[in-house]
């Protein structure tokens, strides 16, 4: 199947396609659930608490109002899809969090979503320049589709990691697995790996 639907991609494309992905022009939206809102709630706010010295709480004002980071890179879904050079504006993630002061024995984080959403991931992969808290893309705010105003972006791992609708990190000193990893998604999900599922 993917042999067939790469039928026609340039060797450059070909090369930046994780084993098993595809290559998609279009912006696939996927989700469990329903989008949360189309507009940002009175009350919205960011939360990052945990082993942290100081937790933070900004409002969307608040969020908008810091410096701004732009990133362009490959998204793999672990439903097979990849899509190139996309281009996203937000705040770059690890200076902030060592703002906050990453106490020790810190190790994990678990993001959170609207509605239950969750996503794990060690606290390491936060650490490349490419991960941020994103709320435009490709020079446009965010679509709720997307997960507008706000949602995790972590590049390096398939796009389920990247929590739309975000409204906290939680800092931790063990694992805890998030919504799909519980459903049986692969706690680590490389897509250079090909780490899909726990089994
Ligand atoms: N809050 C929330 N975030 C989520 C999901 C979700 O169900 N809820 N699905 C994940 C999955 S499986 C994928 S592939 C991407 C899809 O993002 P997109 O709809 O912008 O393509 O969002 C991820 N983030
Ligand atoms: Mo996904």
């Amino acid at each position: 199947m993917g042999l067939l639907r790469n039928r026609g991609i340039s060797d450059d494309e070909r090369a930046r396609l994780a084993p098993g992905q595809h290559l998609v022009r279009d912006f696939p939206v996927l989700h469990a659930g329903s989008i949360p809102y189309r507009s940002v709630p009175e009350d919205w706010d960011l939360r990052i608490w945990g082993l942290v010295d100081r937790p933070l709480r900004w409002t969307y004002d608040e969020l908008l109002a810091q410096d701004v980071t732009r990133v362009t890179c490959d998204i793999h879904c672990v439903t097979t899809w990849t899509k190139l050079d996309t281009v996203w504006e937000g705040v770059a993630l690890w200076p902030l969090l060592e703002s906050l002061g990453l106490q020790d024995g810190a190790t994990n984080c678990v993001a959170h979503a609207e509605e239950g959403y969750t996503a794990n991931m060690p606290l390491e992969r936060l650490r490349a320049g490419d991960v941020m808290l994103a709320y435009r893309f490709d020079g446009r705010a965010l679509e709720p589709e997307h997960g507008g105003p706000l949602r995790l972006l972590v590049p390096s791992l398939y796009f389920w990691k990247s929590a739309k609708w975000l409204r906290g990190l939680e800092i931790l000193d063990h694992d805890e697995p998030g919504f799909w990893e519980r459903l049986g998604y692969n706690n680590e999900a490389d897509p250079w790996k090909e780490e899909r599922y726990a089994f």
